[in-house]
């Protein structure tokens, strides 16, 4: 509906004669749950659920005669009214700390000249001509920024082991893989803000010594890739990528390469195998590709929001950075609130904000007067906490105490209609045609899993198929090659670990 939305304005505009209003084409403002969406700059008047029959009136009405189209405005659920006029005011916006989303909804992301606005480039810049490779990378380490794409492992530490590596080649590589079920979180940024990944790359080849990146994105992602396509040549023509970046004689070019949708493709040493024109299948580790990567060179390779947060460190300085989240989990992190939850969108909160903050107060709670059950977070490497740990503050070892993990910011909310045993099922299901089947525990031990779990949502299931759950995913766990093995028995464990009665409720012998 946007495009249409925004073809409707422009004609009224053109009809009205209002040709000092502007209509800028945004990315994602984060509440899905209730587009498309209007923002009239400079009073942030929040019009939601936009049909292209209402611009008329919000032109007539608003940008003619000043007057609010009060139908229009946001409806606040909780107070059942239509209330919220600024999108500031909005609880949904109130909690939520922006950093990596910040241009996000605000800047045309395909004009760079908007991006420069909001200080875009600065801090290549300052790089370039003012910092050392030792001095970024230590300022990246002080940060204590940890990947966001859901290892957690400290970025400046992994760009270090890259950068001491003494070789003709290295390589940066974005990761915009994003194969978790309900996670959109790269992809938003991406549409909304792609130069602040070219922007992160060019900082992290400077600092390793790498003239070359490679942005792996998934085919599905059709308008990021554009956005990405538009971006780089941009870039190049304002100097900011090429031969000779802002004069200074630094080289670092980016090229895009599509993923094909395979999940185990996000994996680091799979999603180089495939870049390289191989089939997507990971390796065993060590070599780790810091130190052997793309094409057998030292390599750097970074989720998308792990880069988003580079260029704002580089400008505020890491002890800024450091203050925001918890003693070992610093800035925020961006979550794609889904499933029971009113405010289904995209958040980006400082780390350490509670559940119960993020799924009552940013999300709106639960619909439809239903209990909450249970949020899956980590997707199908992560686990489901429940209602006793609504109060945990949300970090990556937080998360992982509980026997699920940050993973990369999907979060699933679940009520009281959920079967766990299903949601185990589902994404049983999912990592099974997932497997690349390279390994064996993997790829047949997943497969007996599903079947078992199977078995049991049938009402065919036993005790004893519930003890074998327990055994086989723990074999799991220990002998696959890579994460998706290691990581796939999490759901199964964690209902079990939380709603091992609603197991036994499904199974024959259960007296
Ligand atoms: N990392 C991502 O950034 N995006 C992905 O889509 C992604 N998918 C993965 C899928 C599997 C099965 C596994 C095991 C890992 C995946 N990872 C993904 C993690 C990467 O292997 C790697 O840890 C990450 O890209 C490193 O970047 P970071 O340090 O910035 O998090």
């Amino acid at each position: 509906l946007s495009p249409k939305i925004m073809e409707e304005l422009e004609k009224q505009l053109e009809k009205h004669q209002l040709e000092n209003i502007r209509v800028i084409k945004t990315g994602c403002f984060g509440l899905c749950a209730k587009g498309p969406i209007i923002v009239v700059h400079p009073e942030k008047t929040f019009y939601t659920q936009v049909k292209p029959e209402d611009v008329g009136e919000i032109v007539e009405q608003h940008l003619l005669k000043g007057e609010v189209v009060q139908r229009l405005l946001c409806k606040d659920e909780q107070a059942e009214k239509y209330m919220i006029e600024k999108l500031d005011d909005l609880p949904f916006y109130k909690k939520q700390k922006r950093i990596v989303l910040k241009n996000c909804g605000f800047i045309n992301p395909e004009d760079i000249d908007e991006y420069l606005a909001m200080d875009g480039y600065k801090a290549l810049e300052k790089v370039l001509t003012s910092m050392s490779r030792q001095q970024v990378i230590e300022e990246i380490k002080e940060s204590g920024l940890r990947g966001r794409g859901g290892g957690g492992f400290p970025t400046g530490l992994k760009w270090e082991f890259a950068a001491k590596q003494e070789n003709d080649q290295k390589y940066i590589i974005c990761n915009a893989d994003e194969g978790d079920p309900g996670a959109f979180m790269d992809r938003s940024v991406l549409e909304g803000d792609p130069h602040v990944v070219l922007e992160a790359m060019a900082i992290g080849g400077y600092a390793i010594g790498a003239n070359k990146g490679f942005i792996y994105v998934r085919a599905e992602y059709p308008i990021a890739v554009k956005r990405l396509e538009v971006a780089i040549e941009q870039a190049k023509e304002y100097g900011v990528l090429g031969d000779n970046i802002l004069g200074t004689g630094f080289k670092f070019d980016v090229e895009i390469r599509l993923g094909a949708g395979a999940f185990v493709c996000g994996e680091e040493t799979a999603l180089m195998n495939s870049i390289e024109g191989k089939r997507g299948m990971p390796n065993p580790k060590p070599p780790f590709p810091a130190v052997s990567g793309l094409f057998g060179k030292p390599t750097v390779i970074n989720n998308v929001e792990t880069f988003a947060n580079i260029p704002p460190i580089i400008n505020k300085g890491a002890s800024w950075f450091s203050s925001i989240g918890t003693e070992k989990s610093k800035g925020t992190k961006v979550f794609a609130l889904g499933g029971k939850i009113v405010n289904t969108g995209l958040i980006e909160v400082p780390m350490g904000t509670t559940l119960r903050e993020v799924i009552y107060e940013i999300g709106g709670g639960i619909p439809n007067g239903k209990n909450f059950k249970a949020v899956q977070t980590g997707g199908p490497s992560g686990g489901c906490i429940t209602a006793e740990h609504l109060d945990t503050p949300i970090d990556y070892d937080t998360l992982t105490a509980l026997g699920s993990m940050m993973g990369s910011g999907g979060m699933i909310v679940l009520d009281e209609d959920n079967c766990m045993v299903d949601v185990a099922r589902f994404y049983l299901d999912f990592t099974k045609d997932e497997s690349c089947g390279k390994c064996t525990p993997c790829r047949i031990g997943t497969t007996r899993l599903l079947e078992i779990l199977e078995k049991i949502t049938e009402g065919k299931g036993t005790l004893e198929d519930i003890t074998k759950l327990e055994v086989l995913s723990e074999q799991i766990k220990a002998g696959s090659l890579c994460g998706l093995g290691q990581t796939a028995p999490n759901p199964v464990l964690s209902t079990l670990k939380y709603f091992k009665e609603e197991y036994i409720a499904h199974v024959v012998d259960k007296k």
